[in-house]
């Protein structure tokens, strides 16, 4: 079995991308009955829909598990549904685009759920001891739109995975704020994070429909 399994590179103010990380740390790796493809994605609008849909058609995985930063959580995400939207939200992104209330496809459907187990996964996760939780919302950025993508263009099971800050970052994004008294962004270490990952693949190809 092969599982396809993207980060995104750093966007905005960040400096790093810990899902940019996991892709390329997890890339090569077996974890259980999986071969993974780690592969990195722009933060760009126009070349999600088209960068993601090549790689599905190179790799042609039995399962697509996708991942991103979402600064300010302060537990891994597992997403439950992409939207047919996108709106850069006040973000631009790498090629400075700032789309606004546009569709992925406006032929598409409204919404895909995603396809994986989520609640399986966070109840893994949180048994093992990993902050997680159930989210309602991708948002409508790159990530939206890369488990949108992976739902029109796949039948093989795919999910997303927003990822807190690492501490290494929101303690260098949060310094002004937290030396002037105000606090510090929420963060996963990275090396939880990875576990996390690899624990959510190995959930997935026991029973990735259940
Ligand atoms: N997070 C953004 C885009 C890239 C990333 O890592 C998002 O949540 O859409």
């Amino acid at each position: 079995m092969t599982v396809l399994l993207t980060g995104y590179e750093p966007f905005a103010e960040h400096e790093t991308n810990p899902s940019e990380r996991l892709a390329t740390r997890l890339d090569g790796e077996r974890i259980g009955r999986h071969d993974v493809i780690g592969r990195v994605l722009p933060v760009e609008f126009d070349r999600v829909s088209e960068e993601l849909g090549s790689a599905i058609e190179r790799v042609d995985p039995d399962l697509v598990l996708s991942m991103g930063l979402a600064a300010g959580r302060s537990a891994m995400g597992v997403e439950r549904v992409a939207l047919n939207v996108v709106d850069a939200g006040g973000t631009p992104d790498n090629d400075g685009a700032s789309p606004r209330d546009e569709r992925i496809d406006p032929d598409g459907a409204d919404a895909h759920l995603a396809s994986i187990p989520v609640v399986a996964c966070v109840e893994t996760l949180l048994e093992a001891g990993i902050p997680a939780r159930v989210s309602n919302t991708a948002g409508t950025h790159c990530c939206n739109h890369a488990l949108y993508t992976a739902r029109s263009v796949t039948d093989a099971p795919a999910g997303f995975v927003h990822l807190p800050l690492t501490p290494e970052m929101a303690a260098s994004e949060g310094r002004e704020a937290a030396t002037s008294g105000g606090s510090v962004p929420p963060s996963v270490a990275l090396d939880t994070q990875h576990r996390a990952i690899e624990l959510l693949l190995e959930r997935c190809q026991n029973d990735p429909s259940e």
